[in-house]
C-alpha cells in the first residue's frame, strides 16, 4: 500500500448564493401562501404550514449560506425549486458542465494533461441520466482516453471513489485516474419542507490520483490506507427511480420522492459509528490519533463534526485541525469533505498525517488516510 497519490484538486462553486436570511424569507412567504389558500386550517382540519427560522437553521447545523445553480427559482414562493434549462442531447449536460470545470482546476494542480490519465468516475449522490454514464461525457469533453463509469454511495460517493480508484491504480489497470464528484442537491431537495430545507447546496469537486512515481505537483498526498464501510438504513432515503412510472400513483408530486431523513436518528446512530471506524482504521495502520494533524470531515452539520472530532481525538480539535467550509457551502454531499481538503491542506508540512472521512446516506462511511508528500 502506499504508492498512490492525490496529486491535484479542484473545486467548481456555482455563482449564485443564498443566505439564511433570503431563504428564510422565500419559505415563510412560501407558508403564507399555503395557509392563506387552505380553508382546512380555518376550519380545523389541518395544522398551517410553521414558519422557518434563521436562528433555528444557524444553530441546528451551523449553515450560513449555501451555493446553487439556479436562485431565483428557489427562492420564487409560487415555485420553490431550481430553473435549470433543459438542455439538447448535443449540448453538454449539467453534471459533465460543472466536472468539466472542476476537472480542469484538478489536472492543472496536478500538472497531469488529458494523455496521462487512464479513466475517470463520476461519483456523486445522484445522476442527471440513466445513460450514457455522466463520466463517459466527461471523458469525452476532456479528450481523456481510457474507460469512465459512474457510482453512487450518496455522500461517501467521493471516498468510496478514492478506494475505487486508488486500488484501480495499484492494480494496474490505470496510470492516473480523475474522479468528479457533481452534487447538484438544490434537484433533490424538498426546500418546501422546513425541516430540511436549509440542509444542501451545491457545487463540484474533482482529484486526480496517480502513482507516487509518476507525480510531480506542488501538494501531493500519498494515500497510506483507504476503509468503506456500509450498513443498511432507512434514515436518510430518495425513492425516485425508473420503476416509478411502473406503479400507480407514483408519477404525482409526492414527498417520498426526493431526500427525506429522520435527522435525529442519523445525528445519534452515525457519529459513533464514524468515530469508531476512524480510531479503529487509525490503530489498525498503527498510528495514534495525537499524530492527526487535520481531519476532512464529511460537512453536514458543526455539532455532529464537533462530536466526532471529540470522541477521535479524546479532546477538542485545536483551531484549525478540523476545518469547516459548511457554514459557507452547507451540506454539499460527498463533495464536501474534498472542499475542505482541497481549501485546507497547503499549508501542512510534509510528512504530516491527515484523514478524510465521509458519512451519510446508506449508512456509509468512506475513511482515507494520507501523508503529506512534498
Ligand atoms: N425553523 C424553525 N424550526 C424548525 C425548523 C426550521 N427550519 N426545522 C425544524 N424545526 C423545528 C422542528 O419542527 C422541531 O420542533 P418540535 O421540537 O416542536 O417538534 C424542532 O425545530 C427541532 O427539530 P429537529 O429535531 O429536526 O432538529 P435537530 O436539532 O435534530 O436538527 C438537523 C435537524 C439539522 C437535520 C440535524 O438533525 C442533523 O443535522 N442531523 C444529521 C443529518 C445528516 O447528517 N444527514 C446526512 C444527510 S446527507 C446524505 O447522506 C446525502 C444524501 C444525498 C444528498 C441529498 C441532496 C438533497
Amino acid at each position: 500500500m502506499g504508492n498512490v497519490v492525490i496529486s491535484g484538486t479542484g473545486v467548481f462553486t456555482p455563482d449564485e448564493v443564498i443566505t439564511n436570511a433570503e431563504l428564510v424569507q422565500a419559505f415563510n412567504a412560501f407558508a403564507e401562501l399555503q395557509n392563506a389558500a387552505n380553508d382546512a386550517i380555518d376550519a380545523g382540519e389541518c395544522e398551517p404550514v410553521p414558519q422557518s427560522s434563521e436562528e433555528f437553521i444557524i444553530k441546528a447545523s451551523g449553515i450560513e449560506q449555501r451555493y446553487v445553480l439556479n436562485k431565483s427559482g428557489v427562492l420564487d414562493p409560487e415555485r420553490m425549486y431550481p430553473v435549470l434549462r433543459e438542455r439538447s442531447e448535443d449540448e453538454i449536460s449539467v453534471m459533465a458542465e460543472i466536472a468539466v470545470k472542476a476537472a480542469t482546476l484538478a489536472m492543472a494542480a496536478a500538472g497531469k494533461s488529458a494523455g496521462e490519465i487512464d479513466a475517470v468516475i463520476c461519483a456523486a449522490s445522484n445522476h442527471e441520466r440513466a445513460y450514457p454514464a455522466i463520466a463517459i461525457e466527461v471523458q469525452k469533453e476532456l479528450g481523456i482516453g481510457g474507460f469512465a463509469f459512474d457510482m453512487n454511495v450518496a455522500c461517501s460517493s467521493a471516498t468510496f471513489g478514492i478506494q475505487a480508484a486508488a486500488d484501480m491504480i495499484r492494480a494496474g489497470s490505470a496510470r492516473a485516474i480523475l474522479i468528479v464528484n457533481p452534487e447538484i442537491c438544490s434537484g433533490h431537495l424538498e426546500w418546501r419542507d422546513r425541516d430540511c430545507h436549509f440542509i444542501f447546496g451545491d457545487v463540484c469537486t474533482a482529484v486526480v490520483l496517480e502513482r507516487t512515481e509518476t507525480a510531480s505537483s506542488d501538494t501531493r498526498y500519498e494515500i497510506i490506507s483507504t476503509r468503506c464501510l456500509t450498513e443498511f438504513s432507512n434514515n436518510i432515503r430518495n425513492n425516485a427511480g425508473f420503476l416509478r412510472r411502473t406503479r400507480d400513483g407514483h408519477m404525482e408530486d409526492r414527498r417520498d420522492m426526493l431526500f427525506h431523513q429522520e435527522g435525529r436518528k442519523v445525528f445519534k446512530q452515525v457519529v459513533p459509528l464514524v468515530a469508531e471506524m476512524i480510531v479503529t482504521h487509525l490503530a489498525d495502520e498503527g498510528i495514534a490519533p495525537d499524530e492527526i494533524s487535520r481531519m476532512w470531515l464529511h460537512q453536514a452539520n458543526k455539532a455532529m463534526n464537533d462530536f466526532i472530532g471529540q470522541k477521535v481525538l479524546g479532546r477538542a480539535p485545536n483551531p484549525g485541525q478540523q476545518p469547516n467550509i459548511l457554514q459557507d457551502y452547507a451540506n454539499t454531499s460527498s463533495a464536501g469533505s474534498i472542499i475542505a481538503f482541497s481549501k485546507f491542506s497547503d499549508d501542512l508540512p510534509a510528512g504530516a498525517l491527515g484523514v478524510i472521512c465521509s458519512f451519510g446516506a446508506g449508512y456509509s462511511v468512506g475513511s482515507v488516510i494520507v501523508r503529506r508528500v512534498e
